[in-house]
């Protein structure tokens, strides 16, 4: 396990709640996180929310940079969005300022942080690809000088659109089509990833004193106060876990096209598992067989449950004395 790692995130925290679990879980590995981008709608909430949540558990943390990137997906209108499902009125007090407020900032330092630190980055998206797609378009290059790009999202040996590409299937097209360093850790492997009880009570419940902890606690019961009826999935957290161990994911390679037209848009066709019939190669002209991508087949549950356990529960009860 390395856990020093540098790492790059871009999210959609303030929705569902695994973005914020997989933040808590980033900073209890020890990664080294140059900086955090969100995106998808109102980002200049989930900026705030993420500062928060760096604040609250310090250890050097509260000091990454913090950018709202872009809010609009690719090909829509842009509007004011309201406050974020999980917004808290105390987020608007200037210590939780996102260090850039402007999409194009926040496009810079992606690309910016790619140049700098080359191969030793892994970029991790897991939100809509609005920001990763506006930086291939200002520099085809840069991402993929990083050492890699693991997103959460597409759904690959069972074909449905999932939420992140469907968001911005625009973006999520740009991002296959132009990166040659991703791993892809798709919505078909991460529904498996139902949170154990014991997990789900600590997070709802935990009376310790680790502050990042308590602030996780705070936004998983306005989450569930919010869904009370949803599972608690952990779609992003194995995301971490696969950048800091590989080895927690059977991973293939495959020629993926994005589906853009009709019923099947947002849909990551897996061409190696399903075949060339199910689209039209006329209207994907672009579409370079050649081209491989890495997707996940299948997580390693058990490990998954065991390292999220002892990070989240474990952890912070030993820190509690
Ligand atoms: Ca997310």
């Amino acid at each position: 396990m390395t856990g020093k790692q540098k790492i790059l995130i871009d999210t959609d925290i303030g929705d569902d709640i695994d973005d914020a679990i997989a933040l808590y879980v980033a900073m209890r590995r020890q990664f080294e996180i140059v900086g955090i981008t969100t995106v998808f709608r109102n980002t200049v909430d989930r900026a705030r929310q993420v500062k928060k949540l760096l604040r609250e558990y310090g250890n050097g943390y509260e000091s990454v940079p913090v950018y709202a990137g872009c809010g609009v997906p690719m090909g829509t209108e842009p509007q004011e969005y309201p406050h974020i499902p999980h917004y808290t009125p105390d987020l608007a007090e200037d210590v939780y300022t996102p260090d850039g407020a402007d999409a194009d900032a926040a496009v810079d330092f992606i690309l910016d942080s790619c140049r700098r630190y080359g191969k030793e980055l892994t970029v991790i998206a897991i939100g809509p690809f609005t920001n990763i797609a506006r930086a291939i378009q200002k520099d085809k290059d840069a991402l993929n000088l990083a050492g890699r790009v693991v997103i959460m999202g597409g759904a690959f040996y069972k074909q449905y659109a999932d939420w992140n590409v469907i968001s911005d299937v625009t973006a999520a097209n740009i991002m296959f089509r132009n990166l040659h360093n991703l791993a892809c850790i798709g919505a078909d492997v991460t529904h498996l990833l139902v949170a154990e009880q014991a997990l789900y009570d600590d997070l709802l419940t935990y009376a310790g004193k680790e502050r990042g902890h308590m602030y996780l606690t705070e936004l998983f019961q306005l989450w569930r106060k919010d869904r009370p009826r949803a599972q608690l999935l952990l779609h992003d957290p194995l995301v971490m876990y696969y950048a800091d161990d590989p080895g927690i994911c059977d991973m293939r390679s495959a020629s993926v096209v994005v589906l853009t037209d009709g019923y099947a848009r947002g849909m990551t066709l897996n061409v190696d598992a399903y075949g060339k019939k199910r689209f039209n190669p006329e209207a994907y002209t672009d579409f370079d067989e050649s081209q491989k991508t890495l997707v996940a087949a299948a997580v390693k549950r058990d490990v998954f449950n065991a390292r999220i356990f002892a990070d989240i529960v474990t952890l912070a009860q030993s820190n509690n004395a």
